[in-house]
């Protein structure tokens, strides 16, 4: 009897850690031989997104308007008190081999405040404005055939090659203190709906966008052994939910389904901008939860939020109601001399919107890093 005992508990524990109890419609990270961190972080936001929306920001502790690599500072903590808990990075130019991203970020120093966020409890995501492979031109020039050019065949697959592994490199050196891999929300070829990228929908067909993908995925997972990685597919504005999955890639490897948009629309139309975004909204978490993956609006913002009740008035709306995982702004630049005008999308003290930004992040809704940090999304059980 006792040895049928040990016997049932050995093969319920094996079976737990394979996964085989969990029921086949449950939800999984993609990665079959994801690591313990990476699974956690993806059961933590899956279950979080029911309730609260967690707050992000891009390049948070790099620079914000007026300044530069102060350590400890972030634009968002000169308002509330504390940073958010979530960060976005680019690592754009780390194929080039170069010190810094596309926006003067050193790498060294990105790969520092992932290590010091992710210990402070806030989740991580990067970006890759990756160059134009084909023309050695930037992320942005859209020449034709860019995509076909370096899948397998292709004249630029190799070069392509060398790009992920250099990638690899990098999330490589994602450690904690411990040595373990730090989880990231990897978000590669972003806006895939829009027209301004070399891999937007307009220079390839869905076909290759999608081989593209899964290739990169392929490659990273299986020639690169990462296992630390969430997957975040992302699209720019769609009609419905069949143009958003136009050129998704297969549940097996994307575990964030988001898409990005900005409000464009004068103060006085911003209801037109809230009642398009909620729409989408909806069929975004309608998809995601039917894939059972983690929804998510990626990047948006008004840029120099002119708007004093920005935060309340039109974001709140906007994520509140719906089981959104997360919700990031766009990074606080500054003054732009290329465009001469202010290039921000996050509150600081003083900015017009900072008294509303405050109200926002008090709503119960909204998760900044300590509180996140309290809901043990990072945390490993004790
Ligand atoms: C854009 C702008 C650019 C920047 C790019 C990549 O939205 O902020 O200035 O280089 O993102 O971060």
């Amino acid at each position: 009897m006792l040895k049928r005992i040990r016997k049932f508990w050995v093969v319920l524990c094996v079976g737990c850690c394979a996964g085989w109890l969990l029921p086949a419609s449950a939800q999984q990270v993609s990665d079959k031989h994801a690591t313990k961190e990476a699974k956690r972080l993806f059961q933590r936001l899956y279950t979080l997104q029911s309730k609260y929306r967690i707050f992000g920001h891009q390049d948070a502790l790099a620079y914000g308007v007026g300044w530069k690599g102060i350590p400890g500072k972030s634009d968002v903590a000169t308002v509330v008190g504390e940073h958010p808990g979530l960060m976005g990075w680019d690592i754009g130019h780390l194929e080039l081999d170069a010190a810094k991203n596309l926006d003067d970020v050193p790498f060294d120093s990105m790969k520092q405040y992932i290590r010091q966020v992710h210990a402070a409890g806030s989740v991580i995501t990067i970006s890759w404005h990756l160059r134009n492979p084909l023309t050695g031109g930037s992320a942005w020039d859209t020449t034709h055939g860019t995509v076909a050019s370096i899948l397998p065949g292709g004249s630029k697959h190799a070069v392509f090659n060398s790009w992920l592994d250099k990638v690899a490199v990098f999330m490589q050196d994602l450690k904690d203190d411990n040595g373990r891999y730090i989880p990231v929300l990897f978000r590669p070829f972003h806006e895939v709906t829009g027209n301004w990228f070399w891999w937007c929908k307009n220079n390839a067909t869905a076909e290759n966008i999608q081989q593209l993908w899964r290739y990169t995925v392929q490659y990273l997972r299986e020639q690169k052994k990462l296992h630390h990685l969430l997957y975040v597919y992302n699209t720019a504005e769609f009609a419905d939910a069949q143009a958003f999955l136009q050129y998704y890639p297969g549940d097996d490897v994307v575990d964030v389904m988001s898409f990005d948009q900005y409000q464009h629309e004068p103060v006085a139309q911003k209801q037109q901008f809230i009642q398009i975004m909620q729409q989408r909204v909806q069929v975004l978490c309608a998809t995601a939860q039917s894939h059972k993956k983690i929804a998510a609006l990626a990047e948006t913002g008004m840029e120099a939020v002119p708007d004093p009740q920005w935060w309340t008035t039109v974001l709140l709306p906007i994520v509140e109601r719906y089981p959104l995982s997360y919700v990031l702004v766009w990074r606080n630049h500054g003054y732009m001399p290329s465009t001469g005008k202010m290039h921000y999308y996050g509150p600081y003290a003083g900015q017009v919107s900072a008294a509303d930004f405050l109200r926002f992040y008090q709503h119960p809704v909204m998760l900044f890093q300590q509180k996140l940090a309290n809901q043990k999304v990072n945390k490993r059980k004790r």
